[in-house]
């Protein structure tokens, strides 16, 4: 999944937490998962090789026809275009931890968009809470695993729970994400922390715990989908083109705070100098150029694409412009063969420069399908 995002074992389904005591396996496996993708695009310490295998952004150049109307309620108009993909900042081979844009981000390649409708803000409780009030619905999170989907589990850990960022109380080596993340029985969107916790007065928070199930199950009942990869980053850009972040190239904006993010010492201790230690409710900052708020920090997104590392390349090598694209025809990360998973997009308020910085707007994320946490949401697109 996502660095700064329960790591290799969060990205391993509920069905394998049986794991859980393969921690130094796991540690160094989570290394190798960190690692420079192999299948990624080349990176060499000429400046002029590593300028022509990340590729370059050109101008972004919308669609002109209008916006369909009536505008969906909480919904803002995306004109669509073409414009470039990926990140370029830094080509650091020394990066294994995601502090920067990833190799799988690269090229940057020519995509065109058609127009679309998309969610003001991250779907909230509230939303999501109207959607289970209305069908009845079960996330995964609150289903318990079956031992037919879990060989080898032992029985005490066939608990129907997720994964809960639990920072420890003093600074960690960043080489294993179990030191702040925990499996926490009865946890799910209802009670983000456990059993014991609520979301009661935060109507307001973007719905967490929720796997990709659960997030194509609300858009479909909302008569909506999940965006596309391309259609997400389109859309976070706000009609700039090849800036660093959704609304420009500095992280601190004179001292504006512009996305919620992690502050202070990861993972020990967050500062909240952006005014939250946590998760926040939705729109809290500026939104970008096309009114979107939260694009960057405060929980990841599901997208509808497969997650695979060379993706970018292969597109980029049969297109001169790629149309509408949909992402690969199945999943495959190198790190952790086997596993289903779909990208995420825009990190969250775990992400920091001292260990994952994904907040960055041409930056990708990944997580298996079948798994939730406290820092994962979604945008539903019309
Ligand atoms: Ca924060």
């Amino acid at each position: 999944m996502n660095p700064g995002a329960p790591g290799l074992l969060l990205r391993a389904s509920r069905s394998r937490l049986w794991i859980i005591p393969m921690v130094v396996v796991i540690g160094v496996m989570a290394w190798i998962a960190f690692g420079p993708d192999p299948v990624g695009s080349p990176i060499d310490n000429s400046t002029a090789e590593i300028v022509s295998a990340v590729g370059a952004f050109h101008p972004t150049v919308e669609h002109s026809a209008p916006a369909p109307r009536p505008a969906p309620r909480g919904m803002v108009w995306i004109p669509g275009g073409e414009f470039s993909m990926g990140a370029a900042e830094p080509a650091d081979p020394g990066d294994l931890v995601g502090m920067q844009a990833t190799v799988d981000a690269r090229p940057i390649h020519r995509v065109s968009v058609d127009g679309f409708w998309m969610d003001r803000t991250e779907v909230t409780n509230d939303q999501f809470a109207a959607f289970v009030k209305a069908t009845g619905y079960v996330t995964v999170a609150e289903r318990t695993p079956s031992a037919a989907d879990s060989p080898g589990a032992p029985p005490e850990l066939l608990v129907a729970g997720s994964f809960v960022f639990t920072p420890p109380d003093q600074p960690v080596p960043l080489d294993n994400e179990l030191r702040w993340w925990t499996y926490v029985k009865g946890a799910n969107w209802r009670h983000p922390f456990g059993a014991n916790s609520t979301i009661e007065r935060k109507g307001s928070y973007p719905v967490v715990h929720v796997t990709y199930e659960d997030a194509e199950a609300y858009a479909k009942w909302a008569g909506k989908r999940l965006p596309t990869e391309a259609e997400w980053e389109f859309a976070a850009r706000g009609g700039l083109a090849g800036r660093l972040y959704p609304w420009g190239d500095q992280f601190h904006d004179g001292g504006r705070q512009v996305a919620n993010s992690h502050h202070g010492h990861f993972p020990d201790h967050d500062a909240g100098h952006d005014g939250f230690a946590g998760i926040a409710p939705v729109g809290q900052f500026a939104p970008n150029g096309y009114g979107l708020f939260d694009v960057a920090g405060n929980v990841w997104e599901w997208v509808a694409d497969w997650y695979r590392p060379d993706y970018y390349a292969d597109l980029a090598a049969a297109n001169d412009v790629a149309r509408n694209p949909r992402g690969p025809s199945s999943s495959h990360d190198p790190g952790e063969p086997g596993v289903a998973k779909r990208v995420h997009r825009g990190g969250s308020f775990l992400c920091t420069d001292q260990y994952c910085s994904r907040y960055m707007v041409g930056t990708r994320g990944k997580g298996d399908v079948s798994t939730g946490t406290n820092h994962v949401g979604f945008r539903c697109v019309l």
